[in-house]
């Protein structure tokens, strides 16, 4: 028996041989479900990763460049199943979509799923099973690679998992949109927004209309002031704040993004928020007025796109034409929100507009201004959002309704049979304090603190079951009127987005505050090394 024990002794690790409990899982969003079993397995620098396509390769890839750099050694791949110390995927046509299993054991970790997003987060799931030192830029000695054999069944309850950037109110690059994608797949989030159009800047090069960038992607005034205190360019002053994202840039990101199963949906704000494009081509608006463009969130402002005139279609068939061909996304999001259409009702173009298609006001001017795009994005087989004021003046027959007032538009349109993202002001608002005013970077106002984002539910208890099915995800928005720089603006996500990651996939009867706050910590100490600018309000609040 002696002989026995000293054996097991010599051959098992001390590492394998430690003892994990749940506490010792500490993953992002929870896992549908996880059973722990006896054992571990032991990364080294004889692991292999065996792949079977392009896809595997590349991911298998990140994951060793980590070790490369925090262990000191780098796991090869292969293509053939050696005999111990493997990690392996497997297809598995009976997964639901984005689903993975895990199962890891003494000898090998298996990875089954059916389409490339399974295989990624398993993988993700892995990195998070690991000791955070493997996020470190330096070798972590005395650090064991160590994680636990368990079997996770993960899936996620939203196909939908969002978060919004305005690169409008300021200018976030390439680099920066590059490490955000990263950072919404370590959660499992699968949607990036891009709000790339509004009344501080036009952000997307569009080669048949240039001015939109050489004009309208440039303001005199980068700083966040009160509303009350900001500045517009004079008509043909050009602004020195600003900058856009040209058509390589974004093919670009939109390849990295789907590599890191991200969809990137392009905003393409309209009829109102435009003045950027009103400052470049003033015929867009009803009476040709040569505007600035405005800096910060000066609001209300009236010169919107005219509904009158057919060469405004004409305009917005041409840039969507270009838009369709950077981004293969299946929605191309239209804005439609907060249009003052004081111009509308004295423009000749758009009364006679009116009077022609038998409407009944301005309202229902929208509406037909929302239904005209959406047949022409339809008929490029691109499905239509719009925020909840399109529902006014009646939906456009196919479109899905982003609710943002709240979700009383978003239970609306649902009723209607229509699909829905969830993204209230009350729990998705990004650019919200998120701790005591007093302590907190200078913010557009709200209050909604990581422990509100993680209340949320995008599914509303009066919704019926059909309705409910209607309700495809959720989504963080992040606007930027008071959000300058790449430091704040990771301030005001994270680490709120570990909370709405957890709240769109997770099963709901998972949800527990205090079990997620403690994951938390682990989670700091991950941006820690990655060197995310987190906030850290959470211990302002409860303290
Ligand atoms: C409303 S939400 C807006 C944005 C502002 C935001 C500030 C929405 C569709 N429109 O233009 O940036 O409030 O919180």
């Amino acid at each position: 028996q002696i002989l026995v024990v000293i054996v097991v002794v010599v051959f098992c690790s001390c590492a394998k041989q430690k003892v994990f409990t749940e506490k010792d899982i500490q993953i992002i969003p929870k896992p549908a479900e996880l059973k722990l079993s006896e054992g571990a397995f032991e990364f080294s620098e004889a692991t292999k990763f065996v792949v079977a396509d392009d896809f595997q390769k590349e991911i298998s890839n990140v994951l060793i460049s980590k070790f490369e750099k925090a262990s000191g050694w780098k796991p090869q791949i292969t293509n053939a199943v050696p005999n111990s110390n493997y990690v392996q995927f497997t297809q598995d046509d009976t997964l639901k979509d984005e689903a993975y299993q895990l199962t890891v054991n003494n000898d090998n970790i298996t990875i089954a799923a059916k389409d490339h997003a399974g295989f990624l987060y398993g993988l993700e799931t892995v990195r998070q099973l690991l000791p955070v030192a493997i996020e470190s830029n330096d070798v972590a000695l005395n650090t064991e690679w160590v994680i636990p054999s368990l079997t996770i069944k993960d899936q996620p309850r939203f196909q939908y998992r969002g978060l919004m950037l305005d690169l409008s109110r300021h200018f976030f690059n390439s680099d920066y949109i590059r490490k955000t994608i990263d950072r919404l797949s370590m959660l499992k989030m699968n949607v990036l927004h891009l709000h790339l159009v509004d009344d501080q800047g036009w952000r997307i090069e569009i080669k048949k209309y240039p001015k939109l960038t050489d004009v309208g992607a440039w303001r005199v005034d980068q700083e966040n002031k009160p509303w009350n205190a900001r500045s517009t360019n004079s008509p043909c002053e050009k602004g020195t704040y600003g900058g856009y994202l040209t058509q390589d840039q974004l093919k670009e990101l939109v390849k990295y993004a789907q590599l890191k199963n991200v969809e990137i949906i392009p905003e393409i704000e309209m009829p109102a928020h435009v003045s950027s494009a009103v400052a470049a081509y003033p015929e867009l608006s009803c009476f040709n007025k040569s505007i600035g463009v405005p800096s910060g969130g000066v609001w209300p402002i009236t010169d919107i796109y005219c509904a009158g005139k057919d060469s405004t279609f004409k305009f917005l068939e041409d840039v969507l034409d270009e838009v369709m061909t950077i981004f293969p996304s299946k929605y191309i999001h239209i804005g439609g929100d907060e249009a003052t259409k004081i111009n509308w009702k004295t423009c000749p173009h758009c009364q006679k507009r009116i009077k022609t298609e038998g409407l009944k006001n301005e309202e229902e001017l929208q509406s037909y201004f929302v239904k005209r795009i959406e047949k022409y994005i339809n008929s490029k087989g691109k499905k239509l959002i719009g925020w909840d004021e399109i529902l006014e003046g009646g939906l456009a027959p196919e479109a899905t309704v982003m609710s943002w007032r709240g979700t009383v538009g978003g239970i609306e349109a649902a009723e209607q049979g229509h699909d829905v993202i969830m993204t209230p002001g009350t729990h998705c608002y990004f650019d919200h304090y998120q701790g005591p005013q007093n302590e907190e970077p200078l913010a557009i106002g709200g209050y909604t603190p990581i422990s509100k984002v993680y209340e949320f539910d995008p599914v509303v208890d009066s919704m019926t079951p059909e309705e409910a099915k209607h309700v495809l995800g959720g989504q963080a928005n992040l606007w930027a009127e008071y959000i300058p720089t790449t430091k704040q603006s990771e301030y005001m996500i994270f680490p709120r987005l570990a909370a709405m990651s957890e709240a769109l996939w997770s099963p709901k009867e998972s949800r527990d505050w205090n079990d997620f706050s403690s994951r938390l910590e682990t989670m700091f100490k991950r941006y820690e090394y990655l060197g995310i600018n987190y906030a850290k309000s959470m211990y302002l609040i409860t303290s």
